[in-house]
Protein backbone atom coordinates (compact mmCIF):
# COMPACT_ATOMS: atom_id res chain seq x y z
CA UNK A 1 0.00 0.00 0.00
CA UNK A 2 1.20 3.62 -0.54
CA UNK A 3 -0.18 6.91 0.71
CA UNK A 4 0.73 10.56 -0.29
CA UNK A 5 2.20 12.42 2.75
CA UNK A 6 1.06 15.47 0.54
CA UNK A 7 -2.74 14.09 0.99
CA UNK A 8 -2.58 14.82 4.87
CA UNK A 9 -1.77 18.28 4.05
CA UNK A 10 -4.89 21.01 4.53
CA UNK A 11 -5.53 23.10 1.24
CA UNK A 12 -3.41 26.42 1.18
CA UNK A 13 -6.43 29.08 0.94
CA UNK A 14 -3.95 31.22 -0.76
CA UNK A 15 -3.15 28.93 -3.35
CA UNK A 16 -5.73 28.86 -6.31
CA UNK A 17 -6.55 25.32 -7.37
CA UNK A 18 -3.90 23.62 -10.61
CA UNK A 19 -6.38 23.45 -12.53
CA UNK A 20 -8.93 25.24 -13.54
CA UNK A 21 -11.82 24.57 -15.95
CA UNK A 22 -12.78 27.03 -18.71
CA UNK A 23 -15.79 24.72 -19.98
CA UNK A 24 -16.54 21.40 -21.13
CA UNK A 25 -13.09 19.76 -22.67
CA UNK A 26 -10.91 23.04 -21.63
CA UNK A 27 -9.34 23.60 -18.46
CA UNK A 28 -6.46 25.66 -17.58
CA UNK A 29 -2.85 23.76 -15.60
CA UNK A 30 -1.75 26.87 -13.72
CA UNK A 31 1.73 27.16 -13.85
CA UNK A 32 2.12 23.61 -15.62
CA UNK A 33 5.37 24.88 -17.94
CA UNK A 34 6.98 27.30 -15.28
CA UNK A 35 10.45 25.51 -14.43
CA UNK A 36 10.76 24.99 -18.59
CA UNK A 37 10.00 28.56 -18.93
CA UNK A 38 13.65 29.68 -19.87
CA UNK A 39 14.63 26.23 -21.69
CA UNK A 40 11.68 26.46 -23.83
CA UNK A 41 12.43 30.35 -24.42
CA UNK A 42 15.83 29.29 -25.54
CA UNK A 43 14.54 26.93 -28.17
CA UNK A 44 12.27 29.81 -29.53
CA UNK A 45 15.24 31.75 -30.09
CA UNK A 46 16.73 28.76 -32.29
CA UNK A 47 13.92 28.51 -33.68
CA UNK A 48 13.61 31.73 -34.88
CA UNK A 49 16.89 32.16 -35.90
CA UNK A 50 15.88 29.28 -39.15
CA UNK A 51 12.52 30.84 -39.66
CA UNK A 52 12.03 34.45 -38.50
CA UNK A 53 9.20 35.68 -36.94
CA UNK A 54 6.94 37.71 -39.26
CA UNK A 55 3.49 39.39 -39.42
CA UNK A 56 1.25 37.95 -41.54
CA UNK A 57 -1.40 39.39 -44.38
CA UNK A 58 -4.88 38.34 -43.30
CA UNK A 59 -7.05 37.23 -46.56
CA UNK A 60 -8.97 40.65 -46.06
CA UNK A 61 -5.45 42.01 -46.40
CA UNK A 62 -5.18 43.59 -43.13
CA UNK A 63 -1.61 43.14 -41.64
CA UNK A 64 -1.63 40.69 -38.04
CA UNK A 65 -0.32 42.62 -35.03
CA UNK A 66 1.18 39.37 -33.65
CA UNK A 67 4.14 38.28 -35.39
CA UNK A 68 4.42 34.69 -35.99
CA UNK A 69 6.95 31.83 -36.79
CA UNK A 70 6.20 27.91 -36.72
CA UNK A 71 8.23 24.40 -35.83
CA UNK A 72 7.40 20.91 -36.40
CA UNK A 73 6.16 19.47 -39.69
CA UNK A 74 3.74 21.87 -40.49
CA UNK A 75 3.48 25.40 -40.21
CA UNK A 76 0.28 27.81 -39.78
CA UNK A 77 0.33 30.68 -42.52
CA UNK A 78 -1.94 33.49 -43.32
CA UNK A 79 -1.94 35.27 -47.28
CA UNK A 80 -4.12 36.97 -49.39
CA UNK A 81 -5.15 33.47 -51.08
CA UNK A 82 -6.40 32.34 -47.31
CA UNK A 83 -5.30 30.19 -44.09
CA UNK A 84 -3.81 26.88 -44.44
CA UNK A 85 -0.75 24.46 -43.28
CA UNK A 86 2.24 24.89 -45.02
CA UNK A 87 5.45 22.18 -44.51
CA UNK A 88 7.59 25.15 -45.64
CA UNK A 89 7.91 28.36 -44.84
CA UNK A 90 6.67 30.87 -47.53
CA UNK A 91 9.56 33.53 -46.40
CA UNK A 92 12.71 30.71 -45.96
CA UNK A 93 11.04 28.01 -49.06
CA UNK A 94 12.50 25.81 -46.24
CA UNK A 95 10.49 23.46 -44.09
CA UNK A 96 10.15 24.69 -40.50
CA UNK A 97 12.44 23.75 -37.99
CA UNK A 98 12.07 20.85 -36.45
CA UNK A 99 10.07 20.43 -33.20
CA UNK A 100 11.97 20.75 -30.15
CA UNK A 101 12.02 17.53 -28.12
CA UNK A 102 11.05 19.77 -24.95
CA UNK A 103 8.58 21.01 -26.79
CA UNK A 104 6.59 17.85 -28.35
CA UNK A 105 7.32 16.07 -24.35
CA UNK A 106 5.56 18.86 -22.42
CA UNK A 107 2.29 18.67 -25.01
CA UNK A 108 1.91 15.58 -24.12
CA UNK A 109 2.13 15.51 -20.81
CA UNK A 110 -0.30 18.72 -20.73
CA UNK A 111 -2.76 17.21 -23.19
CA UNK A 112 -2.53 13.32 -20.49
CA UNK A 113 -3.07 15.54 -17.36
CA UNK A 114 -6.13 17.29 -19.28
CA UNK A 115 -7.67 14.22 -19.96
CA UNK A 116 -6.47 13.49 -23.41
CA UNK A 117 -3.85 11.08 -23.79
CA UNK A 118 -1.16 10.63 -26.51
CA UNK A 119 -1.02 13.54 -27.98
CA UNK A 120 1.11 14.04 -30.49
CA UNK A 121 1.40 17.60 -32.36
CA UNK A 122 2.83 17.84 -35.92
CA UNK A 123 2.68 21.36 -35.83
CA UNK A 124 3.19 24.49 -33.42
CA UNK A 125 2.41 28.11 -33.90
CA UNK A 126 4.49 30.57 -31.90
CA UNK A 127 3.10 33.86 -31.66
CA UNK A 128 4.87 36.58 -30.21
CA UNK A 129 2.86 39.90 -28.72
CA UNK A 130 4.51 43.17 -27.74
CA UNK A 131 2.12 46.05 -25.47
CA UNK A 132 -0.91 46.91 -27.88
CA UNK A 133 -0.76 43.72 -29.87
CA UNK A 134 -3.87 42.03 -29.81
CA UNK A 135 -5.84 38.64 -31.52
CA UNK A 136 -8.95 39.16 -32.45
CA UNK A 137 -12.12 36.46 -31.51
CA UNK A 138 -11.52 33.40 -33.73
CA UNK A 139 -11.93 29.79 -34.05
CA UNK A 140 -9.09 26.94 -34.76
CA UNK A 141 -10.81 25.04 -37.73
CA UNK A 142 -8.32 24.80 -40.35
CA UNK A 143 -6.41 21.21 -38.64
CA UNK A 144 -8.16 18.53 -40.89
CA UNK A 145 -8.86 16.43 -37.04
CA UNK A 146 -10.57 18.28 -34.53
CA UNK A 147 -11.03 15.87 -32.52
CA UNK A 148 -7.40 16.13 -31.29
CA UNK A 149 -7.05 18.91 -28.91
CA UNK A 150 -5.01 22.06 -29.09
CA UNK A 151 -2.23 22.90 -26.03
CA UNK A 152 -1.55 26.26 -25.64
CA UNK A 153 1.33 27.83 -23.54
CA UNK A 154 1.72 31.16 -22.06
CA UNK A 155 5.61 32.53 -21.88
CA UNK A 156 6.88 35.89 -20.50
CA UNK A 157 4.18 38.88 -20.01
CA UNK A 158 0.69 38.01 -18.81
CA UNK A 159 -2.24 38.23 -20.85
CA UNK A 160 -5.54 38.47 -21.12
CA UNK A 161 -7.27 35.51 -23.56
CA UNK A 162 -10.95 36.29 -24.53
CA UNK A 163 -13.01 32.64 -23.67
CA UNK A 164 -16.10 33.19 -25.85
CA UNK A 165 -19.03 30.75 -27.14
CA UNK A 166 -19.54 28.36 -30.50
CA UNK A 167 -21.46 31.64 -31.62
CA UNK A 168 -19.11 34.77 -32.56
CA UNK A 169 -21.64 36.78 -30.97
CA UNK A 170 -21.45 35.20 -27.57
CA UNK A 171 -19.83 37.68 -24.95
CA UNK A 172 -16.44 36.24 -24.26
CA UNK A 173 -15.41 36.06 -20.79
CA UNK A 174 -11.98 37.07 -19.62
CA UNK A 175 -9.18 35.09 -18.53
CA UNK A 176 -5.58 36.11 -16.92
CA UNK A 177 -2.75 33.81 -17.98
CA UNK A 178 0.08 34.17 -16.93
CA UNK A 179 3.72 32.26 -17.62
CA UNK A 180 3.92 28.97 -17.35
CA UNK A 181 0.24 28.71 -17.64
CA UNK A 182 -1.06 25.94 -20.02
CA UNK A 183 -4.35 25.99 -21.55
CA UNK A 184 -5.78 22.56 -23.07
CA UNK A 185 -8.93 22.48 -24.93
CA UNK A 186 -10.76 19.67 -26.94
CA UNK A 187 -14.07 18.05 -27.40
CA UNK A 188 -17.43 20.09 -26.81
CA UNK A 189 -14.90 22.99 -26.88
CA UNK A 190 -12.79 22.58 -29.11
CA UNK A 191 -14.38 25.35 -31.84
CA UNK A 192 -14.70 28.27 -29.29
CA UNK A 193 -14.05 31.88 -30.43
CA UNK A 194 -11.13 32.96 -28.39
CA UNK A 195 -8.90 35.64 -28.54
CA UNK A 196 -6.13 38.01 -26.51
CA UNK A 197 -6.76 41.51 -25.15
CA UNK A 198 -4.08 44.22 -26.12
CA UNK A 199 -1.09 43.45 -24.19
CA UNK A 200 -0.44 45.91 -21.47
CA UNK A 201 3.03 46.93 -21.00
CA UNK A 202 4.99 45.48 -18.69
CA UNK A 203 8.54 43.91 -17.84
CA UNK A 204 9.01 40.50 -17.30
CA UNK A 205 12.51 38.90 -15.89
CA UNK A 206 12.71 36.46 -19.01
CA UNK A 207 11.30 38.03 -21.65
CA UNK A 208 11.43 41.93 -21.09
CA UNK A 209 8.42 43.61 -22.83
CA UNK A 210 7.09 40.53 -24.89
CA UNK A 211 4.32 37.68 -24.48
CA UNK A 212 5.47 34.85 -26.13
CA UNK A 213 2.22 31.96 -26.51
CA UNK A 214 2.96 28.19 -28.27
CA UNK A 215 0.25 26.41 -29.56
CA UNK A 216 0.36 23.01 -30.13
CA UNK A 217 -1.72 21.33 -32.85
CA UNK A 218 -2.88 17.95 -34.41
CA UNK A 219 -3.01 19.37 -38.10
CA UNK A 220 -3.08 15.77 -40.11
C1 LIG B 1 -2.57 33.13 -27.58
N1 LIG B 1 -3.97 31.55 -28.62
O1 LIG B 1 -2.77 32.63 -26.48
C2 LIG B 1 -3.45 32.82 -28.74
N2 LIG B 1 -5.91 29.04 -30.18
O2 LIG B 1 -1.65 33.90 -27.81
C3 LIG B 1 -4.85 31.00 -29.46
O3 LIG B 1 -5.31 31.58 -30.42
C4 LIG B 1 -5.27 29.66 -29.23
O4 LIG B 1 -4.41 29.67 -27.03
C5 LIG B 1 -6.33 27.80 -30.01
C6 LIG B 1 -6.13 27.13 -28.87
C7 LIG B 1 -5.45 27.74 -27.84
C8 LIG B 1 -5.02 29.04 -28.00
FE1 LIG C 1 -6.54 30.29 -31.65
Amino acid sequence: MTFDLFDALPADPDTPPATEPLGPGAVVLRGFARDLGSALLQAVGEVSAGSPFRHLITPGGLRMSVAMTNCGEQGWVSDRTGYRYDPVDPDTGRPWPAMPGAFRQLALDAAEAAGYPGFAPDACLINRYLPGTRLSLHQDRDELDLRAPIVSVSLGLPAIFLWGGLRRADRPSRVRLAHGDVVVWGGPSRLVFHGIAPLAAGDHALTGSERINLTFRKTH
